[in-house]
């Protein structure tokens, strides 16, 4: 007869957390959010480590080298997407791991038709004054020309001039074009005693730009993820197909860790998988597994030797694996029931084996309930692709823009090896949906306001870290009508204050 779990899968939505006593100490600033990304020994600590617990998912439309540089820089990792050849792949771990440091990717954009209220605007909600005035406004668009304090005279000028009227026009700019070492960047900003020098392509779009001042990295970015040789850390997404193809690529090409990317993880091919990498490299390459939803799928990974463990199974937002094919948990009964065996596995072994919590985050408290039901980290998809960062199109539907986002399972993506079951090669039927989300500006202002959430919440809760996080957190179910009362209930709410992330 068939086995029957007493209690029904539930989703994020249904918990919250009960405050702990929040001491004197217990302020956000004392908060840290590092977090083990690969297992290691009782008493030892992880041998990688994110200093804040996210992870871009394994996505065409979210982990690029672009993305990938963002999120380092900031303190997290992005598996860059597999979905895509070896070759290419490889290309873009390479980008990651060679960046060069004081190319920067524009924070400030504008295009021609915004005013100097709209210029005064960001200058004072980012702190720069170097804008790059582009055709669609974006960090990555045609560039028209710059806007730096020098352009305007704010005793003079009207707020409503257009910045097509003030901004130093392309004709007049000195770019250097992509490909451009930072010494020879240097050398032009001497040469013509510039402040800024914008890098572009040969069809006239922005890359980068790089400053005059030698700006200290370690201020601009504190948390920062660097491997020993001061490269940002990376991963990468691979299959149980072409493993013996892709993987001493991707080691070639320096990658720091890799992810078996799969719907469904509880398998023989993630086994042998995990096998080739252990006989080829010892513990020297790292790889984590996935995705599991319970103790069995979790125990079998951890068996075959994987560094970490990723759970979720049909929980993404463009997501339709339970539709199709009727598997799947809800994400947070999955969590749990998967700490628990991680636990349970680090009691009897002194091996912990980091988690991931992968899909169905919707709002930023989502995250918290994450860690706080025994995630080390967090792997998002839909979170990242409303950024600038992600490699999507930015489009206008209606007055609304938006960043396109496409399942891998969806036919756009044909990521058929994430949904293998052996035999046949290709994808039989679609398990994700095409879709928009809504674009949200730069990754580093919406993860610094995610962030401040998520330690206000562990301050409330008395924890100072991820790990005594998941020691002294208490966590109700809601029933659906305190889910109401939860958010503002009873009154009219002025314009959209209240939208959220
Ligand atoms: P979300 O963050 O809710 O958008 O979910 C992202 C996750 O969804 C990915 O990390 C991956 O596990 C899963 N995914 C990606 N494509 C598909 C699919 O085609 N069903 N699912």
């Amino acid at each position: 007869m068939a086995i029957y779990f007493s209690e029904p899968s539930r989703t994020f939505n249904e918990y919250l957390l009960i405050p702990n006593l929040t001491t004197k100490s217990c302020i956000p600033a004392n908060v840290t959010l590092k977090a083990p990304l690969v297992k290691f020994n009782k008493g030892e600590t992880s041998p990688l480590q994110v200093n804040i617990p996210f992870a871009s998912a394994i996505m065409q439309a979210v982990s690029d080298n672009r993305m990938a540089v963002a999120m380092a820089q900031c303190g997290g990792i992005s598996f860059i997407y597999g979905s895509q050849s070896v070759r290419d792949q490889v290309v873009m771990v390479k980008k990651v791991k060679n960046y060069k440091a004081g190319f920067v990717v524009s924070r400030c954009n504008l295009t021609p038709n915004h005013t100097l209220q709209d210029v005064l605007h960001l200058k004072e909600k980012t702190g720069y004054s170097t804008i790059a005035v582009t055709e669609d406004g974006t960090s990555t668009g045609k560039l028209l020309g710059i806007v730096t304090s020098r352009d305007y005279r704010l005793s003079r000028d009207d707020r409503n001039k257009p910045i097509s009227e003030f901004m130093t026009p392309f004709s007049e700019l000195i770019c250097g074009k992509i490909g451009i070492t930072l010494s020879d960047a240097n050398d032009l900003i001497w040469d013509h005693k510039l402040n800024c020098l914008p890098i572009i392509d040969d069809t006239q779009h922005l890359h980068y730009l790089v400053f005059r001042k030698d700006y200290d990295r370690n201020k601009e970015n504190p948390n920062e993820l660097l491997d020993g040789n001061k490269s940002y850390v990376v991963g990468a997404g691979i299959n149980t197909r072409d493993y013996e193809e892709r993987v001493p690529a991707l080691v070639q090409a320096g990658v720091d860790i890799l992810c078996i990317d799969s719907s469904d993880g509880y398998s023989e091919w993630q086994q042998e998988t995990i096998s080739y990498i252990r006989k080829t490299y010892g513990k020297e390459v790292k790889v984590g597994g996935g995705n599991v939803v319970d103790k069995e799928g979790f125990l079998f990974l951890a068996e075959a030797g994987a560094d970490f463990i990723k759970v979720g199974i049909g929980g993404g937002s463009i997501c339709i694996t339970r539709e199709q094919k009727g598997i799947g948990r809800g994400q947070a009964s999955a969590l749990i029931d998967v700490a628990a065996a991680r636990n349970e596995y680090f009691e009897q072994t002194g091996v912990y084996i980091p988690i991931c919590s992968d899909g169905g985050i919707v709002h930023d408290y989502h995250i918290t309930l994450a860690l706080a039901m025994g995630a080390d980290f967090i792997m998002m998809g839909r979170y990242f692709a409303r950024f600038d960062e992600s490699p999507t199109r930015k489009l206008k539907v209606g007055n609304n823009y938006v960043k396109e986002y496409w399942a891998e399972g969806s036919n756009r993506a044909r990521n058929w090896q994430r949904y293998d079951l052996g035999g046949e090669k290709g994808l039989v039927f679609e398990e994700g949906v095409d879709s928009y989300v809504p674009y949200a500006g730069s990754l580093r202002e919406n993860l610094a306001n995610t962030i401040s959430k998520i330690k206000s919440t562990m301050c409330s809760c008395g924890s100072l870290s991820i790990s005594e996080f998941h020691q002294k957190a208490r966590l109700t179910l809601i029933s659906s009508t305190s889910l109401v009362e939860g958010g503002a209930h009873d009154v009219i709410v002025k314009d959209n204050q209240l939208s959220g992330e």
